[in-house]
């Protein structure tokens, strides 16, 4: 197997910078809508381990890419759980009975969810043996606070004021919220990685709405709960965590027994690496947006980065967040080529 990405994260010599794609599989690539379109819902997709499989496998056979991610959502937990959940078209993800009340989490199934999302390990394993020894596949989760922030909000939301009404008004309760979804989260991880998964990455994508005081109470107690107990059941599997927004933060998030960080653009990766050093990989951390601009812009963005990680094995190149569903395809190539070029490290 191609072991780039893997040696990145645990700190072995590399001898040219991985990378990879947040959101590779998925809307921006044409093979991906077609495969889409055969379903009228996108959580009747996620439960074909087939279809999971080929589009995982999409952004392998266009681009020379260091890791495949296993095609599913963050929110298969949620629904496991017990939640109602429709993805609608233009709007996102739609739970129809967002948690208010002590007896509604209460009535969320916490023992019975894995036994639900089999679909989801199958998923793992058929796109595990389809890829063969290509590359390492990584297993995902959302971060117990970014999924109860759907939770509790019912949908996307750019202030999550429900959520963060409940942290201030209620706060044994989403405390109550965020250690149930933990005890599932490790599960699931595990299962994960029984079923194939090389390495687990943990998408806190909304803790960045935190406070900081609040950031370690309420996502990253958790995220290093959820870590500590993988890394005593899988102590070689790396473990990444990506708060978005969280660059302020790497003081804490290096406390932790995580391999890799995720940073977002809005931190320098040079004052990243200072502040993490050589004993975590870092991951990222080029502007979604920057693949909107010119040929050449970014080829200079990606050189930017590449280059200022070149003194450092432990770094993986990525975008600060998902590809956006209208990049060209061919900008991308732009991308993961100037990602070849720059970082070569012969
Ligand atoms: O119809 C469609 O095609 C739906 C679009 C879509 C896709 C392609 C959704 C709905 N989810 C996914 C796949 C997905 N989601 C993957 C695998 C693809 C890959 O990375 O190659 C992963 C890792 C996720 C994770 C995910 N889902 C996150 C965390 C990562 C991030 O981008 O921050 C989040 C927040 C979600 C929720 C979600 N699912 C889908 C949408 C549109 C959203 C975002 C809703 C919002 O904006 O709040």
């Amino acid at each position: 197997m191609r072991t780039l990405f893997l040696d990145a994260l645990q700190g072995k010599p590399v001898t040219q910078t991985p990378l990879w794609i947040m959101r590779q599989a998925g809307r921006y690539l044409p093979e991906y809508r077609e495969t889409r379109a055969k379903f009228s819902d996108f959580m009747q997709m996620c439960r074909h381990a087939q279809a999971c499989c080929e589009v995982a496998l999409q952004p392998l056979d266009r681009y020379d890419l260091d890791a495949s991610i296993v095609f599913s959502d963050i929110l298969t937990i949620p629904e496991a759980m017990g939640m109602d959940l429709k993805f609608v078209s233009g709007k996102g993800p739609i739970f129809s009975a967002p948690l208010t009340t002590l007896a509604d989490v209460e009535r969320l199934d916490t023992q019975g969810a894995i036994d639900k999302l089999h679909y989801v390990f199958n998923a793992v394993s058929t796109t595990k043996k389809a890829i063969k020894d290509r590359v390492p596949l990584i297993g995902f989760t959302g971060s117990p606070w970014t999924l109860a922030a759907y939770m509790v909000e019912g949908q996307g939301s750019k202030q999550f004021t429900q959520l963060r009404k409940m942290l201030y008004s209620a706060p044994e309760l989403l405390h109550k919220l965020l250690s149930d979804l933990s005890i599932v989260i490790i599960d699931y991880l595990d299962e994960q990685i029984k079923a194939g998964a090389d390495a687990v990455m943990i998408f806190d994508t909304w803790g960045g709405m935190l406070a900081e005081s609040n950031y370690a109470a309420f996502s990253l107690n958790y995220m290093q709960t959820i870590t500590t107990e993988l890394k005593k059941r899988h102590p070689h599997v790396p473990v990444t965590l990506f708060t978005k927004g969280g660059g302020l933060w790497l003081d804490q998030l290096i406390k932790t027994d995580c391999d890799g960080i995720g940073i977002d653009w809005s931190i320098d990766i040079a004052r990243a690496r200072q502040a993490v050093g050589n004993k975590f990989a870092l991951q990222g951390n080029l502007d979604p947006a920057a693949l909107y601009g010119s040929d050449q812009s970014i080829i200079d963005s990606v050189k930017s980065i590449v280059t200022s990680q070149a003194p450092y094995s432990r770094f993986v190149f990525n975008l600060g967040h998902g590809v956006y569903p209208d990049i060209s395809p061919d900008k991308v190539k732009v991308m993961v080529d100037a990602v070849r070029e720059f970082g070569a490290k012969d």
